[in-house]
This record gives C-alpha cells, structure tokens and sequence, in this order.
C-alpha cells in the first residue's frame, strides 16, 4: 500500500520530504490539503475536518503514513525516509556534520518562510539577505569541489540543503551569483531521477513557498 505525505498546497517545510521520497522512488501519495482562501476563518478547515481521526500521534502537517508508522514533525519524517532508505551517516564524524547542516538547512527554511509572513517585508528582507548571504558564503566554503555535502555520497541533508537555498533564491534570485558551486549543486539535485521528473511536474510550483497571508510567496494552487 502506498505510503502518504500530507500538506498544504506550498514547499513550505515538507518539500524536501517530498524530493526525497521521488528520489527513493518510493510509491506514495502526496496529499494536498486544499486551502480556502476565499474565506480566511475556513483556511484550515480541510485538514482541522479531520486532523484527530487519523490516528496520529502528535497530530500536525505535514503528517507522513507509511502502514502502521504515523508520523508528524517534519525534520521526524525525513530522518525516518532516510533511514529506511539508508540515507544517513555511517560514521560519528559524519553524523555531526549530517546533523550540523541539517540545522543550517532547517534555518534557511524556516528564516526564509518567517520573513515571507511579515508585513514589513521589504524591511525585513533586506537583514534577512545579509544572513542569507554569509550562511551560503560558509555552505559554499564547506562544499568546496565535492559533489555534496558530505562527499560523493548524497545524504538526506543534501536534499534539505537543496530546499533552502532555492527557497532563498525565489526571495533573492541573484543570491547565488557569487557561489558557483552552490549552483552547480542545485542543478545535481534538480537533475536526479525522480527528483527531475517531479519539478517538471504540476504538483511542484518553484514559487508556492507558503500559504495565504504572507506578503510573499503565496501562489494560489490549482489541483
Ligand atoms: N515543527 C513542526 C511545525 C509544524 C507546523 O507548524 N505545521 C503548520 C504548517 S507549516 C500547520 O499548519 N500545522 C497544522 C496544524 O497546526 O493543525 C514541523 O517541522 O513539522
């Protein structure tokens, strides 16, 4: 039986759960719960109908059901993917760092989706590049040649890594113009099997970063 990812319609802090389950190629679907924007006192309600009868434990989105094992908490469900599908670390050295850039890669979108709901964006935007920019300027330094973070050998991480840089780079499109190899690894993700095939789809929209209210990042989906 497939597995399910639920969300809202946006990348938000699920699209990298989502990038990894195409990578792995597993057989899953991809809920969207749709969002009344016509009407802000209903936004939620499609999930809120039926958030505590399915039997999750902490219940939130995005939520992922594989069989038996329900699980919310985003960095929680893509730590699972990836053990399942041994996407992890084999070594404590490379476990702190796995974990070190996961931290980095969950600021970058979460700092990045934070910003796009203030109502004082341009304001705001202005300090949140100046951050942007040296936490890519430190990425780019710890990437050096290799072809990902942790060498040759794609981590989960890498995947979150991807999600936040782009996120960043719908804000700031040339935020990268500095950081060559940082552009080279975004295209290495986008140009994996799986992963590919999912951006060119209708399911992926570059621009959804968050839902309805934000000063930016809100793109109405059409299922
Ligand atoms: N730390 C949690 C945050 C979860 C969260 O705040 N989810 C928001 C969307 S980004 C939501 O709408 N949850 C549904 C709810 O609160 O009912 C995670 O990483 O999964």
């Amino acid at each position: 039986m497939p597995s399910t990812l639920a969300y809202w319609p946006a990348r938000g802090i699920s699209n990298q759960i989502s990038l990894l389950l195409h990578y792995v190629g597993e057989d899953f679907e991809n809920k969207v719960y749709m969002i009344n924007d016509e009407d802000p006192s209903k936004i939620r309600e499609n999930f809120m109908k039926v958030k505590y009868t399915l039997g999750l434990p902490l219940p939130n989105l995005p939520y992922y059901i594989d069989g038996d094992i329900k699980i919310t908490q985003s960095v929680a469900i893509e730590r699972y993917v990836a053990r399942k599908y041994s996407l992890v670390a084999s070594t404590e050295k490379d476990r702190i760092l796995q974990d070190n850039l996961l931290y980095v890669a969950v600021d970058l979108q979460t700092r990045c989706t934070q910003l796009c709901y203030r109502a004082d964006f341009d304001t705001a935007k202005v300090d949140h590049l100046k951050w942007v920019k040296e936490t890519l300027q430190q990425l780019s330094h710890l990437l050096g040649k290799e072809n990902f973070f942790l060498g040759d050998k794609i981590n989960f991480v890498d995947f979150h890594l991807y999600e936040g840089i782009s996120m960043n780079t719908v804000v700031y499109p040339s935020c990268l113009d500095d950081f060559h190899n940082l552009q080279s690894f975004l295209s290495r993700i986008e140009n994996l099997p799986g992963v590919k095939e999912y951006l060119a789809s209708p399911r992926f929209v570059k621009e959804a970063l968050v839902g309805p209210g934000a000063s930016f990042g809100y793109v109405p989906y059409k299922q």
